[in-house]
């Protein structure tokens, strides 16, 4: 406990003072915390007194991590974990930000980084001993590689955690009238999308974020499937081709046959109370808007595929960043298994090793880190 002064002496508060020893602290530097009491006319005494002293400034949003990171203290992974979970807001989003900030992810770039260098080594090495004439290279350092490309690849299979932050993304399309925003309604349980019987209501796009049993979704309404001269229409037709393009699960409320191609759809078989539309053909979902007929077995359905989609609660999930590396690195390795020349397997080698050090942010990531930090609020 001490008493905090202003230069002039004039005592602004009694306050909890702790010190942090560098480079133990949390950024690595030396560091103190004011525990002050909270009224605001102390906290802003106590801020214009610091103010005041020569040198001190606030700090940048996001600042003590980017310290923290530029001192090493945590790796870009681990930052970027810290980021998803200040904004966290489901209890899933939180665990999976946690097992990345906490170093989830980072543990196993340095266990990849440290059998990269052993092969790379082993690799120079061999160039030193190499001949005139191709001689083989030794089949054990190929089986490592590919061992290597082989979990990286698994690592890319899994899901991302996009879906999890961001929503997993349904898009509901098909040809005009076929009753989209009418299903739409039903799930979401109230009016946010116009419905008419006129084809061509729906031009721009819906967005509905809905949780599904705990799992957060954002709907998509799109315009009907149609050709249409009207300038206004068709450019939402395009966007509605495109949001089936970007779709994480397509529900198709048209004929089978006319499918787009999609790895994840559910064809819907709408408007199931009227006459002649009672007998869905087999393997659709039947549903009816006006009723509610199906529209909890849709959801059921959508929730399934929306789980196969989004990682196991608290795993370590890559981002889209992330991915991109990890397929970089993998990419190097797949070329090097390929080369029967140890200097080409050497430099590609060198580029796995680049990609894994863009990974947690040792080289070449400048562009990266004014936009995570910049996501960061005051303090943190
Ligand atoms: N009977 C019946 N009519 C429906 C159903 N769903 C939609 N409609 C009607 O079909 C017309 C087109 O619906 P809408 O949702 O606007 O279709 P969209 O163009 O695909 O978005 C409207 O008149 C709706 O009232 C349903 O399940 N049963
Ligand atoms: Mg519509």
């Amino acid at each position: 406990m001490r008493t905090l002064r202003d230069a002039s002496g004039q005592v602004l508060d009694d306050a909890l003072v702790l010190r942090f020893d560098g480079p133990a602290s949390s950024t690595g530097e030396d560091a103190f915390e004011l525990h002050c009491h909270g009224g605001r006319a102390v906290v802003e005494a106590v801020l214009d007194a610091l103010g005041a002293i020569e040198g001190l400034r606030p700090a940048e949003p996001g600042e003590f991590t980017r310290r923290a990171f530029e001192n090493g203290r945590i790796d870009l992974t681990e930052a970027e974990g810290l980021a998803d979970l200040i904004e966290a807001e489901t209890e899933s989003q939180r665990k999976a930000a946690l097992a990345v900030a906490e170093g989830g992810l980072r543990k196993q770039i340095e266990d990849w980084q440290a059998r990269l260098v052993e092969l790379a080594a082993r690799a120079e090495a061999a160039i030193d001993y190499a001949e005139e004439d191709e001689t083989a290279v030794d089949p054990s350092l190929m089986q490592a590689m590919e061992g290597l490309r082989a979990e990286l690849s698994s690592w890319l299979d899994r899901p991302r955690s996009e879906p999890l932050k961001d929503g997993v993304r349904i898009v509901v399309a098909g040809p005009p009238n076929a009753g989209k925003s009418s299903l739409i309604n039903a799930i979401a349980g109230q009016d946010k999308a116009i419905v008419t019987d006129v084809p061509g209501t729906t031009r721009d796009q819906i967005e509905v974020p809905l949780s599904l049993s705990g799992i957060p979704v954002l709907l998509t309404d799109t315009a009907g499937l149609r050709e249409t001269t009207e300038l206004v229409e068709s450019i939402g037709i395009e966007r509605a081709r495109c949001s089936v393009a970007a779709a994480d699960i397509l529900l198709w409320l048209g004929d089978a046959n006319d499918l787009p191609s999609h790895p994840r759809s559910v064809v819907v078989h709408s408007k199931f109370d009227l006459p002649g539309r009672e007998s869905p053909p087999d393997g659709v979902v039947p549903v009816s808007a006006v009723t509610g007929a199906g529209i909890g077995n849709l959801m059921k359905t959508m929730a399934n595929l929306s789980q196969a989609i989004l990682p196991t609660e608290g795993a370590v999930a890559l981002n889209r960043r992330q991915a991109g590396l990890v397929e970089e690195a993998q990419q190097a390795l797949a070329d090097a298994e390929r080369s029967t020349d140890i200097v080409l397997i050497a430099e590609s080698l060198r580029l796995a090793r680049t990609a894994f050090d863009r990974l947690t942010g040792k080289a070449g990531v400048e562009d990266v880190l004014d936009a995570l930090f910049g996501r960061f609020c005051l303090g943190k």
